[in-house]
């Protein structure tokens, strides 16, 4: 037999986990998250893409999905060298209009590829990059604010100080 007790207590258990499912929600959103926007610039105005980061228990989950990435003309399938860099702003000057990138995210003193903002090369297909890796060499706390790169050339992950990867052509501010 239901009794008006039973009905609040189990009212009660309810709202309790709402609470606290809210909670966690709220901190796996703050602390766990973060995502880039990258736009082309003057040469590739049309590139257009979303970075997102997302930790988990192995690592930072990396997910890039860009499209309308310039096509090689005569042989399909073109790698465009891809970095987190140390600046925080997609701004230039009139020589490099991502200038202000400066270097590759670099926090233990370490040389090309194995900076903290070295990623794997993104591969387009019809212009379009899907590539989603796992990283632990950083925390989406090392990562927040700085921005996300694409080049026009591979990376040949072993030129210094930054794998030969050519201009860059779009950019993207990692934020939460
Ligand atoms: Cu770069
Ligand atoms: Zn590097």
């Amino acid at each position: 037999m239901i009794t008006t007790q039973h009905i609040s207590s189990n009212h009660n258990l309810f709202m309790e986990y709402t609470i606290k499912k809210e909670v966690f929600t709220m901190f796996t959103h703050i602390f766990n998250h973060a995502k880039a926007y990258i736009k082309g610039g003057k040469k590739y105005p049309n590139i257009n893409g979303i970075v997102t980061f997302k930790e988990t228990k192995n690592g930072v989950l990396v997910t890039a999905k860009v499209t309308n990435l310039p096509q090689s003309n005569n042989c399909i399938g073109k790698f465009f060298g891809f970095h987190i860099h140390e600046g925080t702003s997609c701004t230039g000057n009139a020589n490099d209009e991502f200038a202000n990138a400066k270097s590759h995210l670099n926090l233990t003193n370490c040389p090309h590829p194995f900076h903290i903002g070295d990623l794997p090369p993104l591969l387009e297909n019809n212009g379009y990059a899907y590539m989603s890796v796992l990283i632990n060499k950083f925390e989406i706390k090392n990562i927040l604010g700085h921005v996300i790169i694409i080049h026009d050339s591979p990376d040949d992950f072993t030129s210094q100080p930054s794998g030969n990867s050519g201009t860059k052509i779009a950019c993207g501010r990692i934020k939460k």
